[in-house]
């Protein structure tokens, strides 16, 4: 029956059959009682206000002045022209000869990305990023980018949020008409922790380009430029800005890791030109270049391949600044900041103080202050609803030169190692995950390389192994699994290879595969896939839902089943969704533009012999009960 009313359906026929269609097209379930949107959202609310959102239990609670966060005031009629604009006109290289020729400093804004990625655990959802994307539009229209997908994110956004990535990216790139989005790939893994095959690396981008994405940020957890050239080609098929990235690891200047020194460094920048990228990154993703430092980087990497540079920092250390500013200084044309309320710390530096500082210079930005520190006011308000999320670093720390974790992975090793009772023991970790560091042979550590390492350094501190003991030909150690398949060859190939002793002791004489891994991975029958998948859901399944599949098989279809339960909560307020409603409490829920529905909680009824409770709502007006189980 579903079928037929599909096939039947008007918008279905005529082909302006989109991705959301499903969703958005209730009358196609006409023929089986399932709940409307409205009762699904209403079921969800339920839920979460008897029983909790299991995201949110046990941890801090938004302080009681936290309100609804109020987007700023638009200043101007229309979004004036930017980036974007220039990239649909005359394409990436022209962004690129745009960005070179620019004395001005260009920003890139990572706020709805890597800066609630690093400091909230990723958690901001689609709903609070699209309430502010029009003031960036119109309010700063000077951006060069906004960076708001990719990462964590997309993974977070099916398995925690509940809701669906591509929906995001579609939505903000429609309310960011002039200015360009951007995304972090991680090359070969996609945006997850494995090489995938290179067919679905290609579909992934391609899928990307065209569900939104103006910039792409390639890069590879081992710096091995072989394996981002899948994921780089097909960007540059699909005719949208690719930025290759080089992680920065280790000390330019210290004669003790001569292993990445500035040759090193140069030498892959012009791999990366040779491979046709519009734009180099300086990817620092811990934080760890200093200003000295980055005078010498930048200007060497711009002289000799003379490509825009874009340099991305964490503020970890707190002189993250120094570097952002000693880069501009030595020709770097964009840096990334983050909106003054969620910079700082394992974030990136205060986008507001960049812009001041930069003011009456030759790199003077253009970007209005007050326009900045309104929209900062905003993301403030909003940062109050994730309190649950907030991690309990207060403080720059130096701790940084020592362990080089990336900003993104700094609070979630923490929450590891909490689960595993080694709270007090963090330091230890942290020292240890240095000496992991050395014993691998010194490696980039960024996702997911610096997961092995993390997952290497937990273990031993709570086995209670020194780095002699790992390496001792006499002792049987259990590596955990990641650390095994990345010895293996599984991620690739670091600068130098796998250390041989740690190779035999961890492979036990089996031979490492060298080869990269994506030439030996079979292709994916996508149409095979897709009937399989469809099969199972039992609906269509488009492209941008088969690419999530692709990526996290299980995450999605367990997001998916939850779907059909609880409906679209990416529409609901960010305290409804994670603490529910009050009793006689209003809210009012945007269904779709033009879709509203208003609220009540009346009551909460006592639960019944059969454990179930019932919650009496108004549903515009109408009394709707809904009965849900009481958990606890
Ligand atoms: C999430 O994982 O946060 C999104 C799904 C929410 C699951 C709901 S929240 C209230 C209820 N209690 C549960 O254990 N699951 C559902
Ligand atoms: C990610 O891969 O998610 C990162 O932020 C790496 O820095
Ligand atoms: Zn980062």
């Amino acid at each position: 029956a579903f079928v037929e009313n599909l096939l039947k359906h008007p918008k279905f026929r005529d082909n302006s059959y989109h991705t959301k269609f499903i969703d958005e097209t209730p009358e196609l379930f006409d023929f089986k009682p399932r709940r409307d949107r409205a009762t699904r959202l209403l079921t969800f609310i339920a839920d979460v206000t008897v029983n909790g959102n299991p995201e949110v239990a046990g941890r801090p609670r938004p302080p009681a002045h936290a309100r609804q966060p109020q987007p700023p005031r638009l200043l101007a009629e229309a979004p004036a022209p930017g980036t974007k604009t220039l990239l649909e006109r005359e394409g990436p290289k022209a962004v690129a000869d745009w960005a070179l020729a620019q004395r001005a400093a260009l920003i890139t804004d990572t706020t709805m990305r890597d800066a609630h990625q690093s400091l909230l655990a990723t958690r901001m959802r689609s709903f609070d990023m699209l309430r502010v994307a029009d003031a960036y539009a119109r309010n700063l229209p000077q951006l060069f980018s906004v960076e708001c997908w990719g990462g964590a994110t997309f993974d977070v956004a099916y398995r925690f949020l509940q809701e669906c990535p591509w929906k995001r990216l579609v939505e903000l790139r429609k309310k960011l008409p002039n200015v360009m989005t951007q995304m972090l790939l991680r090359g070969a893994n996609g945006v997850g922790y494995a090489n995938y095959p290179d067919n679905v690396v290609r579909k992934f981008v391609h899928q990307a380009a065209e569900s939104g994405v103006d910039v792409f940020r390639v890069f590879d957890s081992l710096n091995w430029v072989e394996n981002m050239r899948v994921a780089m080609d097909a960007v540059l098929e699909s005719g949208r800005v690719l930025e290759g990235a080089i992680c920065y690891t280790g000390d330019i200047l210290d004669p003790d890791r001569a292993k990445y020194d500035l040759k090193y460094y140069v030498s892959m920048a012009r791999q990366l030109r040779d491979a046709g990228v519009h734009m180099i990154g300086v990817k620092d993703m811990a934080g760890l270049l200093k200003p000295a430092q980055a005078r010498i980087l930048i200007r060497a990497i711009k002289e000799d391949v003379g490509l825009p540079i874009h340099f991305h920092t964490h503020d970890t250390s707190g002189i993250g600044a120094a570097g952002v500013l000693a880069a501009i200084e030595a020709g770097a044309d964009i840096v990334d900041a983050a909106m003054d309320s969620m910079s700082g710390l394992t974030s990136q530096p205060c986008l507001g103080s960049i812009v001041e500082a930069l003011r009456f210079t030759e790199h003077e930005t253009g970007l209005d202050p007050a326009a900045i520190r309104a929209i900062s006011d905003y993301w403030e308000q909003v940062r109050l609803q994730y309190a649950a999320f907030e991690t309990e670093m207060k403080s720059g720390a130096s701790e940084v030169y020592l362990h080089e974790m990336p900003g993104g992975q700094f609070t979630n090793l923490k929450a590891q190692a909490r689960a595993l009772g080694l709270e007090e023991r963090w330091h230890e970790v942290a020292r240890m995950y240095a000496e992991v560091n050395r014993m691998f042979g010194d490696i980039v550590k960024v996702t997911p390389s610096s997961k092995v390492v993390g997952d290497m350094a937990l273990m031993m501190v709570s086995a209670g192994l020194t780095p002699q003991d790992v390496l001792d030909p006499e002792k049987e150690i259990s590596f955990p699994e990641s650390v095994v398949g990345m010895i293996r060859g599984d991620l690739g190939q670091p600068p130098g290879g796998w250390p041989e002793a740690l190779t035999r002791k961890v492979l036990k004489g089996e031979a490492p595969s060298l080869e990269r891994p994506g030439a030996k991975l079979p292709p994916v029958d996508f149409e095979a896939e897709r009937a399989a998948l469809s099969k199972r859901l039992g609906v269509p399944v488009d492209d941008e839902d088969l690419c999530g599949y692709l990526m996290y098989p299980k995450v999605f279809v367990d997001y998916r089943e939850r779907h059909k339960d609880y409906g679209p909560v990416r529409v609901l307020p960010t305290k409804t969704f994670f603490y529910g409603m009050e009793p006689q409490e209003e809210v009012e829920i945007e269904l779709e533009p033009g879709k509203r529905l208003q609220v009540v909680l009346s009551a909460i009824g006592e639960t019944a012999e059969d454990g179930t409770v019932k919650v009496f709502f108004e549903l515009n007006g109408q009394p709707r009960t809904i009965t849900v189980p009481n958990r606890h």
